[in-house]
């Protein structure tokens, strides 16, 4: 028997985002508990007992949790390998990981809620710190598009699903939102081809239980 999958979450987090696609690409079944990001829910004592980060998402797994969507896609490709969302060959794998973490260590993290309250805590504006979030997109992108160009595609690396392509779509939601310019090499591209596939489709903020307006 599976253990049963419970994915602690947000609608319009990223990273919550990734997980939802992992799932669906795995075809698990899992329920779902929304967090409320605006209105501080991830301090909550009883969910920080989950993660003491106070981020969305952990996925408990049974009697455990887990946190980091990174480690949690990996775990879920670990246990269920097909389809792989890394390629077999050592060298492909490290590249994907490379691209995947540009998005997930560099850009996510300077532009994640965390910081945009400290920013604005420390005097930026709402069009400064959306700024900073769109400037911080910009560049990191821009390199993204630069490591998958040498790949026919269509999707991030080749005709495989891989992380790189479960970050990047999420990515694209916050691009859009913070007015970010995300139009480099093929990643409009490699978007539209991920979301014809059900597990994009359905992981989507806006079909999301907790989706607001
Ligand atoms: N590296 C973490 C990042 C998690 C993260 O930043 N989550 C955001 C939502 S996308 C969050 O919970 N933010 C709450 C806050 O900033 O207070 C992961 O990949 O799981």
């Amino acid at each position: 028997m599976t253990d049963a999958l419970v994915l602690h979450g947000f609608w319009r987090s990223t990273a919550s985002w990734r997980v939802r696609i992992a799932l669906g690409l795995k075809g698990l079944a899992w329920t779902g508990v929304a967090h409320h990001l605006r209105l501080g829910e991830q301090n909550a004592p009883k969910y920080l007992a989950l993660n003491p980060q106070g981020f969305v998402p952990a996925l408990v797994v049974g009697d455990d949790v887990l946190t980091q969507s990174m480690a949690i896609c990996e775990y879920l490709d670990d246990v269920h390998p097909e389809p792989a969302l890394l390629p077999a060959d050592a060298l492909a794998r490290a590249k994907v990981r490379a691209a995947a973490q540009v998005i997930a260590c560099d850009i996510h993290p300077v532009q994640n809620l965390k910081v945009l309250k400290m920013l604005r805590k420390r005097g930026l504006d709402e069009a400064a710190a959306n700024a900073w979030a769109a400037e911080v997109i910009e560049s990191g992108l821009s390199a993204f598009a630069k490591l998958i160009e040498g790949n026919d595609g269509p999707y991030c690396f080749g005709n495989q699903v891989t992380l790189a392509d479960i970050v990047l779509v999420p990515q694209l939601g916050n691009a859009r939102r913070f007015g970010a310019k995300f139009g480099f090499g093929r990643i409009a591209a490699v978007e539209a081809e991920c979301m014809k596939l059900p597990a994009f489709i359905d992981a989507a903020p806006d079909k999301q239980a907790d989706a607001e307006g």
